[in-house]
């Protein structure tokens, strides 16, 4: 599709629009569901930024979500940013940006669970310290709360990618996303960067490895992308990545939800044999 063609598909999206047919779903829950698209990782990874990109690919605006500036804490509010739906009431998808960390480990497993399971939701603070109250399992959850499809954001420059330290901790998380079939998209921000510094294709490649190993990805939902700042040059060819990627968790997502009403049902009928 070309990336006009694109950009008011998803300027008009509504959820749903992409596999149409959902024929588990219970009466009107499509009414209520709205995609939510999980942004997470660690803390200055381009979470917030990448909001902003999507703002201005899609909508020529600038900034909303607040971004770090250097040394001060980036995003600390859970928000939620509405996207898609023009003319209609009811917006095609979300963003949902959440609060980076600096090591991954036991608290950041319990806060990406709670805001998966939709027990933490946009405009609410995040506390650390105390452990959230939510499912292990993500069973019985109400899918139109819930998030369906994660973008996994790693900054291109980061040392501890090559060490592999924090590949290690989150074998727990992707066997919980495994579990709710919830999709993981790579995002390897700060390609400007890379490219400054002159990394071969070689690297790059690495470095994709790398960090698809974190998430478990596939490969070709690996993307390399270069945020929009407000000072700097855009590069061309930016913007219909950035569409791309969109447009791939949309579909993620739908099939996300496709399959958990499907499943939910067949749980249904199981415990009713028996
Ligand atoms: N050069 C360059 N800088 C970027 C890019 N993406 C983000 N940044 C910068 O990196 C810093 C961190 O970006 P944020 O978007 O705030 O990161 P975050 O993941 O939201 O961070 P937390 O909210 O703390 O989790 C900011 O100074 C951004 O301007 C990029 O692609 N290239
Ligand atoms: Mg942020």
């Amino acid at each position: 599709m070309a990336g006009l063609g694109i950009s008011s598909f998803l300027k008009s999206y509504q959820t749903g629009q992409i596999v149409n047919n959902f024929p588990d779903a219970r009466e009107g829950e499509m009414q209520h569901t709205v995609v939510r698209v999980g942004l997470f990782g660690l803390t200055g990874s381009g979470k917030s930024s990448f909001v902003n990109t999507v703002l201005r690919c899609l909508e020529g605006k600038e900034e909303l979500a607040m971004v770090q500036s250097s040394g001060a804490e980036g995003t600390v509010v859970l928000e939620e940013f509405a996207f898609g739906g023009e003319g209609t009431d009811k917006p095609g998808f979300f963003l949902f940006d959440t609060r980076g960390f600096d090591v991954l480990g036991d608290e950041a497993h319990n806060e990406m669970l709670a805001i998966l399971n939709g027990d933490k939701r946009g405009g609410q603070f995040i506390r650390r310290g105390k452990p959230i109250k939510t499912s292990m399992s993500g069973q019985d959850y109400k899918l139109s709360r819930e998030v369906h499809v994660v973008l996994w954001f790693v900054k291109g420059t980061d040392p501890r990618l090559e060490s592999g330290t924090y590949q290690s901790h989150m074998a727990f998380l992707k066997m919980q996303l495994h579990k709710r079939a919830v999709k993981t998209l790579t995002i390897i921000t700060h390609d400007d960067e890379l490219q400054r510094k002159g990394c071969t294709d070689q690297q790059r490649h690495n470095i994709a490895e790398q960090a698809r190993e974190i998430t478990g990805s596939d490969q070709d939902q690996t993307y390399f992308i270069t945020n929009y700042m407000r000072e700097k040059h855009f590069p061309s060819g930016q913007e219909q990545q950035v569409l791309d990627i969109i447009k791939t968790a949309l579909t993620a997502a739908e099939y996300t939800i496709r399959m958990r009403q499907s499943k939910r049902k067949m749980q249904k009928r199981k415990e009713k044999s028996h």
